[in-house]
């Protein structure tokens, strides 16, 4: 599957805006037969977005199953005789979709997108009413996982995951149109020879028609041509893509004479080497954060302006990646990423996968993690299709240098490696040419993890100082050097994918204690020493760039407040020292280049 776009054979329009929308209180909605008619009783809602907070009510926030979605859209006219197609970039959880009150298809997966064919649905020249059932119910076959309890006041989620679970169609939504023969795929992988760069394609066409494959530098001059659905093509003095320089070069594919498709190319080699990270066999060492996908009234919708903030703002601080923390995050994000030579740490939506997390206090308590009953051999089966749907639509964006395929499951149980290994593996087949690794918790530390021996870099979230001995950063400092001088044994390469703590913005103290800014500071600064002892070492990313909502809980002060920056974007006293320190470190890596 490929994501619309336009050009000389193709064509989308964006479908975004106020939709007519309805919560389904009390789970009706199917029996009733909402989608065969024009949804009664319908209010408006914005698309993209999360409709939980735009609400004002606290059914927002509490609802658990269905929310209706419907719109009318025009079919153009001139569209007779195209194939015709609805594309949505992200609805959380699972989506149902009528085309004038018939079924035409549904997703499973609320971070990555699906494509329903709907020629001969759509009829050109006519309107067609699409509706749309979002569900937002996690259960232990869900990726993410979280259970639903049934209460004297109804329906409660669970989930043993730190983050609102959002719900709505988060991204755009595209009515695309192309010729029945086309383009369906394409795999492009990178190499360097020397100042050679191999660009190797692989198309999959839909029908049958030849491929010819154009290079173009981004000057528009064509660098290299073949043809045949594979193909290799060999750029001379090649400006790599590389951390800092999203040089990117231009593939146009063309399938016979009616339909083609741009895909912008990263010439770049990703490597794991002993305890080294290499980009274009250089070591590369990543500086910056884990996110999330969170902005007040809108959550999890994506928004652009928000969006060239953070990359502004991440630029401002210095730093040279991110880790989609804790799910796939727009393709808008990784294109940029992309362009301007951000690496990324691309994530998979399993979260949770831990009923030891915080003795409860985030999810329900007394489950046992991997079982027949909790997460299963079904819970792998969509885990599965996670991973392949992740790789699918992220693997030729050359910013993305590393899967991870879970953050902080139950990682020290037999059957914690019954569960994953078989995961790894599907991740290594739908992409040989990429890392691999999940994000281990304290729960299994150096010694007793059972996964980190399938994992190619290993990646660790702490919080010494904080959860553990909470205040006591000499403490800290001891905890954290022995544990990691542990990891640096294993002889791979460790990326400390989150540290931090709670901050309230305006909280001072002259003797650096919880919460406060001052303590923030000096907990990075705390972490930073122990780093910056340890060769193995090769990447910091503080959790967490800005404050996120939250369920509502006694460890969480109107969200999560480990951000460096506001949930409104503004820096908190950490934030001028870790610019300091990145800005450093970049200047040092310059000079000596
Ligand atoms: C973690 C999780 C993250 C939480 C964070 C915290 O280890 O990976 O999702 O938000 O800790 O602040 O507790």
């Amino acid at each position: 599957m490929l994501r619309p776009q336009d050009n000389a054979k193709r064509e989308r329009r964006r479908l975004d805006g106020l939709w007519r929308f309805r919560l389904d209180v009390d789970g009706v909605g199917r029996r009733d037969g909402w989608a065969e008619r024009p949804l009664e009783g319908a209010r408006q809602m914005a698309v993209p977005a999360s409709y939980n907070d735009i609400l004002a009510e606290p059914i927002g926030r509490l609802h658990v199953g269905s929310a209706w979605y419907e719109t009318d859209v025009w079919i153009p006219a001139g569209w007779a005789g195209r194939r015709i197609a609805v594309y949505f970039e992200s609805v959380t959880h699972h989506a149902t979709v009528w085309a004038d009150g018939a079924v035409v298809g549904e997703h499973t997966g609320g971070y990555t997108p699906f494509e329903i064919d709907l020629t001969g649905v759509a009829v050109p020249g006519a309107v067609v009413r699409l509706t749309v059932e979002v569900d937002n119910t996690l259960t232990f076959q869900t990726i993410p996982i979280g259970v639903v309890v049934d209460t004297a006041h109804g329906k409660r989620q669970r989930y043993w995951h730190d983050f609102f679970n959002y719900s709505g169609i988060h991204r755009s939504v595209w009515l695309a149109a192309s010729d029945p023969v086309r383009l369906d795929d394409v795999t492009v992988v990178t190499d360097l020879d020397g100042t050679t760069g191999i660009v190797r394609y692989a198309a999959r066409v839909d029908g049958d028609a030849d491929v010819r494959a154009t290079l173009r530098d981004s000057a528009g001059a064509v660098v290299a041509e073949a043809s045949g659905a594979e193909g290799v093509l060999e750029v001379a003095d090649v400006h790599a893509w590389a951390p800092g320089d999203g040089y990117l070069y231009e593939l146009a594919l063309e399938v016979g004479a009616v339909d083609e498709y741009r895909l912008p190319v990263g010439i770049r080699t990703v490597r794991v080497d002993g305890t080294r990270f290499l980009i274009n066999g250089e070591p590369f060492r990543f500086r910056g954060f884990a996110m999330h996908e969170d902005i007040a009234v809108i959550g999890k919708g994506h928004n652009d302006a928000y969006m060239l903030h953070d990359f502004a703002l991440l630029e401002w601080i210095g730093a040279n990646s991110i880790r989609t923390s804790h799910y796939p995050y727009s393709e808008e994000v990784l294109d940029y990423a992309d362009r301007h030579g951000i690496v990324v740490i691309d994530e998979t939506a399993a979260v949770g996968l831990n009923m030891g997390i915080g003795g409860g206090v985030f999810g329900a308590q007394g489950y046992e993690t991997y079982s027949e009953s909790t997460i299963n051999a079904s819970t792998r089966d969509v885990h599965a299709q996670a991973i392949r749907e992740l790789v699918a639509r992220d693997k030729n964006h050359p910013s993305v240098v590393l899967w991870s395929i879970a953050n902080e499951p139950e990682s020290h149980t037999e059957a914690a490696e019954e569960y994953f290994a078989p995961l790894f593996d599907v991740c290594r087949n739908a992409d040989p040419t990429r890392p691999v690794g999940f994000v281990n918790v304290v729960l299994a530390p150096h010694g007793e993890c059972r996964l980190a021996q399938y994992s190619d870099v290993i990646m660790i979230n702490r919080y010494y100082g904080w959860y553990h001995d909470p205040g006591d950063l000499p403490i800290a400092e001891d905890q954290l050097e022995a544990e990691l001088r542990g990891w640096a044994t294993e002889g791979k390469p460790i990326i400390m994918t989150e540290y931090g703590a709670d901050t309230m913005p305006g909280l001072h103290s002259v003797i650096p204690s919880p919460w406060t800014e001052e303590f923030q500071t000096e907990f990075l600064a705390t972490y930073h020493r122990v780093f910056d002892r340890i060769e193995a070492i090769v990447g910091e990313q503080v959790w967490v760039f800005a404050d996120f909502a939250t369920t509502g809980g006694t460890m969480r002060v109107g969200g999560n407040r480990k951000g460096v920056f506001t949930r409104d974007r503004q820096p908190k006293a950490a934030a001028f020292a870790l610019r300091e320190r990145w800005r450093a470190k970049m200047d040092a890596e310059e000079a000596a280049r």
